[in-house]
């Protein structure tokens, strides 16, 4: 058990002094309990942290080199940049039949954006059954395990906020007829809270730090302190096809962009991402670009609205690659993030409220102001670390429908639109007669489930589908 004595000098020399003054208030279990979340925190990093992140704030500017990364085209006929679509798709596949592809689904968030009151996985997002999306990706992992005859595990991250919560859920619905020994749990670290005018940790009570989950890029070392990546190791698992939890139309294990990945001469097999072309210059989504020789992504936030506004001749967007959060990563590239120093991804700031209490005084503070630093890793910061990243783009409709707010854009709305819009494309090309409005939308709910289909070939195979969906019909498939 760790003890207040060797975890004080340290606490001391990071200015952190009210966290000791504070254990000392308390004893017994709550005492302990206290003094462990202390012994989690890294107090050599923090006066650095505090440094660089409180006092000495530099914006996060952008490389003056900025232009945008180059992309495999949707349509692989593209008379500039043409590339054998097959040839990738059996490279993909014989990946997925090897058994060297796992799902990784990044469910740490908290969704405060939605308003829902627990895993943003146990969310109701089909558009006719109301299936959570948890279950959305397990039936996707089932169905692709079938299709391609191997066993495709599943790593589902959560955070210390919702683990017990999101593991409950899978044991009460038997885990959406998966194996259990297949789907493996674990939290993402915390980061604790920093008081943004002076950098003390704050306090969310009298015996607990407050703290926040470490960003998707906290995902690295989760993996690896985990026995995650042990595990897929023992597997023989040598890539992750890694997605967001609120995006049902993600493709669990895209054979083509596996074969991208791991099989085109300018990827090095490492780190690899899906766009989209974004829908307007301030979609919120990151954008793909290309500085001093290496592909990275720009947040939203980070990219200055002249470029975001830059146009080619024929109208569209210079900087257009909208990043869907899609990415295939190999083990052994999350291995090397994991322990090399030279490899840890920075940290980006982020000031908030966060209601805590004076260590003083225990008087508890309701800040009217952002009054708080958290600090969040992300994963696309490991694009630039790779040898050479590729990005593959990828259509809309088919693969981004994300839940993420409670009305207006990218809400349950939005994403339920468009999980019909999808089904009714899969529907039409196998000669089924689809119900559309003048304005061309779908004149019907429709939702397919990937038991049925993963996608329009798989559903043209069917042999059971109706001849039309009757005008107003609510149909899952
Ligand atoms: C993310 C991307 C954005 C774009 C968009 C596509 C960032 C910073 N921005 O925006 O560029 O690609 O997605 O949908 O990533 N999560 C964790 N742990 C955390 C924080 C987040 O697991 O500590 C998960 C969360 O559950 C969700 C995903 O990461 O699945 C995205 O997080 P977000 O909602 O904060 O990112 P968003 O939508 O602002």
């Amino acid at each position: 058990m760790p003890s207040l004595d060797t975890i004080a000098p340290d606490a001391q020399a990071a200015g952190q002094g009210h966290l000791l003054a504070a254990a000392e208030r308390l004893e017994g279990d709550a005492r302990d309990a206290f003094v462990a979340q202390l012994d989690a925190i890294d107090f050599a990093q923090v006066p650095t942290w505090i440094e660089r992140y409180v006092r000495a704030v530099e914006p996060e500017g952008v490389p003056a080199s900025l232009e945008p990364a180059p992309y495999y085209p949707n349509d692989p006929t593209n008379a500039s940049n043409p590339w054998d679509e097959d040839k990738y798709r059996d490279i993909g596949t014989g990946l997925i039949r090897a058994g060297k592809v796992a799902c990784f689904t990044v469910a740490g968030g908290q969704g405060s954006r939605l308003g829902y009151d627990g895993p943003k996985g146990c969310y109701p997002a089909g558009c006719v059954t109301n299936k959570p999306l948890f279950q959305v990706f397990a039936e996707g992992i089932r169905s692709t395990s079938h299709r391609y005859g191997a066993p495709v595990p599943w790593y589902v991250m959560t955070s210390p906020l919702n683990h017990d919560a999101t593991v409950a859920f899978f044991v009460e619905h038997a885990h959406f007829g998966l194996d259990p020994a297949d789907v493996m749990f674990f939290p993402q670290g915390t980061m604790p809270s920093l008081d943004k005018d002076t950098g003390r940790i704050l306090l969310a009570s009298d015996r607990t730090v407050a703290t926040n989950p470490d960003g998707h890029g906290g995902a690295i070392r989760a993996l690896a302190e985990s026995g995650a990546v042990e595990d897929m190791q023992r597997r023989g698992v040598e890539h992750v096809s890694y997605f967001q939890v609120d995006n049902p139309h993600a493709k669990v294990a895209d054979p083509v962009f596996l074969g991208l990945h791991a099989g085109a001469p300018n990827s090095s097999g490492e780190f690899s991402s899906k766009m989209v072309a974004k829908s307007s210059w301030d979609e919120k989504v990151g954008v793909f670009c290309k500085a001093d020789g290496r592909c990275r992504v720009i947040e939203y936030s980070d990219l200055p609205e002249s470029l975001a506004k830059q146009t080619r001749q024929d109208g569209s967007l210079r900087f257009n690659a909208g990043s869907i959060a899609i990415h295939a990563i190999s083990i052994d590239f999350i291995g090397k993030l994991a322990s090399d120093a030279a490899y840890e991804l920075p940290f980006h700031r982020a000031v908030k409220k966060v209601s805590h209490v004076e260590p003083d005084t225990g008087e508890p503070v309701e800040p009217a102001e952002p009054n708080a630093v958290k600090l969040e890793r992300f994963i696309f910061d490991a694009i630039p670390l790779a040898g050479s990243s590729i990005v593959y783009e990828t259509d809309r409709v088919e693969e981004f429908a994300p839940i993420k707010n409670a009305t207006g854009s990218d809400s349950v709305e939005t994403s339920r639109a468009l999980q019909t819009e999808r089904a009714a494309r899969w529907l039409e090309a196998a000669g089924v007669k689809v119900p559309r409005h003048a304005d061309g939308s779908v004149n019907a709910c429709i939702e397919i489930g990937a038991m049925t289909a993963l996608d329009a070939d798989h559903l043209r195979a069917h042999d059971r589908l109706p001849d039309a969906i009757e005008p107003g019909a609510k149909v899952a498939l």
